[in-house]
């Protein structure tokens, strides 16, 4: 008898323990309420686009206007914005986004643009709507908007100038950085498959080598680089922003196009970021600064950008580090109830104070979540939800934070807060059937890529 109740007094005592971090945290969450609510924000702040931005890049949430990147606008946020409308199930206001798209936006236009951001942004983003409707006007969009980019290659290196003007092929800006050198193979790989002409593979396939080549020898990359003579100007070298997506296109390139030379190129690349940048610290698992050239830790900062890599180690098998740099991300938000631009680990002080309603935290919970279906990344999705709400959110939209210290906003919404922030926060909550997470590759600007060829 006394056996027994010391068995059974155990067994309770055990299932409290195990249901304290995960069930009783979770126990409030109704994820198929939270997507919802999370698709009323999207409509709300479409609205508010439609209403005082219409036609331009991008919404200006305080002042209620609108801006545009250059002299005229390419419609970034309707573009950007397209995908998410789609898989939130938003139809008729997604086809007549698309018609407007289709028989308004032209390329033809005497602007120097950025090569990165025209690439992620809407050349992913039509590609990916193309690949979610059929409507060939996206795919012929694209293909415009491809050839259009196609000089801003034409290097002594061949790796891409940093503007690119899209009537004359006129190319400027010769300092790039290893973000907007790597991070096109995505976009103009598929532009290839789906077209069936390699050229656009091939030259960004080139470009990412040449990048690759440029490495140091302890096989990492520095923070900025001439792509006229391949000499690295800045030898700072991270995971962060100005480098970041290299690193990410490296994985996914070898997962949508099975390519082995990036497979070859990411795993070298991992090993030094692993025996580089990793930190393990007092604080928890972070990754930091180094020279590119001597492996010395420079600063031990961590940001709002770098929260993308749990999402990547989740793609390349290691949950463990992802699971654990994801903790640390969300102490990092936690430190002021949303995170900061840039943050010192070592000392958990803001470094950088603005938030740009960044999606990669997110991102990464969504990652973890479909691959542990641990219910904690929803309770992690949850506060960061609860925050955007709290501080970004304005009466008509969201806007960005001057200091996540002072909570003071800003007069912008960027394009991406609705093609990733909203949608991965929308995924992370909605049915998997909503988009088979098996089947599709994201760029970096949450589009999702099918493999179709
Ligand atoms: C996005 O434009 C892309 O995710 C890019 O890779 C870097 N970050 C911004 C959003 O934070």
């Amino acid at each position: 008898m006394y056996r027994v109740s010391i068995v059974v007094l155990f067994l309770i005592t055990f299932l409290r323990a195990t249901a304290s971090t995960h069930d009783q945290d979770t126990s409030s969450i109704n994820p198929s309420i939270i997507a919802e609510e999370v698709r009323n924000e999207f409509m709300r702040s479409w609205t508010a686009y439609k209403k005082y931005a219409w036609g331009h890049d991008g919404l200006k949430p305080l002042s209620k206007s609108y801006y545009d990147w250059y002299s005229t606008s390419f419609f970034m946020t309707a573009v950007d914005a397209l995908d998410t409308m789609i898989l939130m199930g938003f139809e008729e206001e997604a086809d007549s986004t698309r018609d407007y798209i289709a028989k308004h936006l032209s390329f033809d236009k005497d602007v120097y643009v950025k090569n990165f951001e025209f690439t992620i942004r809407l050349l992913g983003g039509l590609l990916s709507s193309f690949q979610l409707t059929n409507d060939q006007r996206l795919l012929a969009l694209a293909k415009d908007l491809g050839d259009r980019l196609l000089p801003a290659f034409a290097s002594p290196t061949g790796m891409p100038y940093v503007y690119v003007n899209l009537k004359t092929g006129a190319v400027r800006d010769s300092i790039s950085n290893p973000a907007e050198i790597g991070t096109l193979l995505l976009e103009f790989g598929t532009l290839s498959m789906l077209t069936g002409d390699s050229k656009y593979y091939n030259i960004a396939k080139y470009a990412l080598l040449q990048l690759y080549a440029a490495r140091s020898e302890i096989d990492l990359v520095g923070e900025r680089i001439d792509i006229t003579t391949g000499k690295w100007t800045k030898t700072d070298s991270h995971i962060s922003g100005a480098i970041d997506s290299y690193y990410e296109y490296l994985l996914k390139c070898r997962i949508l196009f099975e390519d082995q030379d990036c497979g070859i190129m990411w795993e070298t690349s991992l090993l030094a970021i692993d025996r580089y940048l990793a930190d393990d610290t007092p604080t928890g698992r972070w990754y930091g600064r180094a020279d590119m050239n001597t492996g010395k830790r420079t600063v031990t900062t961590f940001g709002a950008l770098d929260a993308f890599f749990p999402a990547v180690l989740v793609l390349a098998g290691d949950i463990k580090s992802a699971v654990e740099l994801e903790e640390s991300c969300l102490k990092m938000w936690n430190a002021h109830g949303i995170e900061p631009e840039v943050f010192d680990y070592s000392t958990m002080k803001v470094v950088s104070p603005p938030y740009y309603l960044n999606p990669e935290i997110i991102e990464s919970a969504y990652y973890l979540h479909r691959a542990t279906r641990d219910d904690r990344f929803l309770k992690m999705g949850e506060i960061f939800f609860e925050s955007l709400k709290q501080y970004c959110r304005t009466d008509e939209a969201f806007a960005e934070l001057k200091s996540v210290i002072t909570k003071e906003k800003s007069d912008r919404m960027e394009s991406y807060f609705m093609a990733e922030t909203l949608k991965y926060l929308y995924l992370l909550f909605a049915p998997p059937e909503t988009l088979d997470f098996n089947a599709v590759i994201f760029n970096t600007e949450a589009h999702p890529i099918q493999r179709t060829w």
